[in-house]
């Protein structure tokens, strides 16, 4: 469909455009359809813009990306639909682990979004830059995790950090057990997935992840000291409480 650039909802318009694609394309879980409206709900509560507390969770988050030994960033379909590019570049500023990773899995879904990897970065991926993990090597299982997000490669499974962009709630909550540190990414400061995570960017995919590329790149040059007191001085429940008093503020003030 050709979306006019004067519409006034063209970039929500683009996004709804490129979901359909990868729909279209096998990429997208219909349900992620359904989970991106979710997230255009709590879009507009938020002003459809990056919040001064997002920012905050997007520091700590470079921080303890650029702080980790072994971080992995995890991508499901919506991920890939809207960020792969950026996802890749924030990759490759760390060690260049990506794991695919679906709710619904299948095969075949599995393979569209390798193969979707593969035809832009093939060269990256040969040369080793970068490493797509989640297809042939799921051998691991994360304890207490039934569905099949629970099963992971040896390189997720032994990860310090994990970013997980719009991540289920079960998930999330195994995995902070297992002992990891999880920055998810998620517009919904209710959800689960919110409330359980190390640091949560309530925050649009496509806005948070040029940010957080840019603090990592930015934080690779400060020193340690600076950064751990960056991720010390962070509560994310206190975020969280702090988000849903905009939200409300906002939503008082608001001129219709
Ligand atoms: O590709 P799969 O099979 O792994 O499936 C992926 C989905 C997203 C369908 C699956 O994980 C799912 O059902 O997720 P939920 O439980 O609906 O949670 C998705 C969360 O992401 C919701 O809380 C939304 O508010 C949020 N969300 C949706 N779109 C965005 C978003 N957050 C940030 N940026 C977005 N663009």
């Amino acid at each position: 469909m050709n979306i006019p650039k004067t519409h006034p909802r063209y970039k929500s318009l683009l996004m709804r455009e490129k979901l359909v694609e990868a729909l279209d394309k096998g990429i997208l879980a219909k349900a992620g359809l359904i989970a991106h409206g979710r997230g255009e709900c709590f879009d507009y509560l938020l002003g459809e813009k990056t919040t001064k507390y997002a920012l905050k969770s997007i520091k700590v988050a470079a921080a303890m990306l650029v702080l980790a030994e072994n971080p992995i960033i995890s991508v499901n379909g919506n991920t890939v639909a809207l960020a792969l590019d950026e996802v890749v570049e924030l990759a490759k500023e760390l060690n260049g682990k990506i794991e695919i990773n679906l709710f619904y899995r299948t095969k075949e879904r599995e393979k569209a979004i390798f193969n979707e990897f593969l035809k832009k970065y093939r060269e990256d991926i040969n040369s080793g830059k970068l490493k797509i993990f989640g297809v042939k090597d799921v051998n691991y299982q994360i304890p207490n995790l039934d569905s099949l997000r629970g099963k992971v490669s040896k390189d997720f499974y032994e990860a310090d950090v994990v970013l997980v962009p719009l991540e289920d709630g079960d998930r999330t909550e195994a995995l902070v057990k297992m002992g990891k540190k999880v920055i998810s990414i998620d517009l919904n400061p209710l959800s689960r997935t919110a409330r359980y995570s190390t640091v949560t960017i309530v925050d649009e995919l496509t806005r948070a992840l040029p940010l957080l590329i840019k603090y990592v790149r930015e934080f690779k040059n400060r020193d340690k000291d600076y950064l751990e007191e960056l991720i010390k001085t962070y509560n994310n429940k206190d975020n969280l409480k702090d988000i849903l008093k905009y939200i409300s503020k906002r939503l008082e003030s608001i001129e219709l």
